[in-house]
């Protein structure tokens, strides 16, 4: 598995796969997930309310995939990062669960190229140095089939410091 960082706007970006920061209620909001149904328009939302009307909200920690309306992506796999409470134990779990069930989904899909966000770093507020550390480990840590390329989308200066040392 090929794992690259790129600095920029992941709405941009034509993986197969482009992962969001999404919140528990599937609706949308700000940041990462505001910029992904701004760009990819109603399609999106849509297939979200299809997937809450089935199985309830998203619960942190999990994935679920809808397709990309009008984003260069085939797929949007919609994850629910931990709101930072200082608890590092719990919270480092639940994001380390959501990169690896992103994963899992996108292998169920067949996806070969995927790409993240920096997961709970922005308005969820957890610390970016160890948030980065949890996504490098768990993706070289997981058994990839179809997925041949990891891209880490790194939106602001900060995180794109911290993932350069991390893949150095
Ligand atoms: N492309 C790539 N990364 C981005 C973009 C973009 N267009 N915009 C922001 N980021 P956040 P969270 C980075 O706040 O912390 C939403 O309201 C940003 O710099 O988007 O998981 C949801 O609905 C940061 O590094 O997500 C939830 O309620 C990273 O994306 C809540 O925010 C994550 O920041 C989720 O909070």
């Amino acid at each position: 598995m090929n794992i690259e960082l790129i600095k920029g706007d992941i709405t941009k970006i034509s993986a197969d796969a482009i992962v969001n920061a999404a919140n528990s209620s599937l609706l949308g909001g700000g940041g990462v997930d505001g910029a992904i149904h701004r760009a990819g328009g109603k399609q999106i939302l849509e297939e979200c309310i299809q997937i809450r009307n089935r199985q309830g909200k998203c619960n942190t920690g999990e994935a679920v995939a809808t397709s990309a309306g009008n984003l260069p992506a085939k797929y949007v796999i919609h994850t629910v990062g931990p709101v930072w409470n200082g608890e590092e134990d719990k919270s480092s779990k639940l994001l380390e669960d959501c990169y690896r069930n992103s994963l899992q989904l996108a292998e169920s899909l067949g996806i070969k190229t995927i790409a993240f966000p920096n997961i709970s770093t922005g308005i969820y507020q957890f610390p970016k140095e160890l948030a980065g550390k949890i996504a490098v480990e768990t993706v070289k840590n997981f058994q990839a089939e179809t997925i041949e390329k990891v891209i880490f989308v790194c939106f602001d200066d900060d995180n794109e410091k911290i993932y350069k040392k991390l893949l150095d």
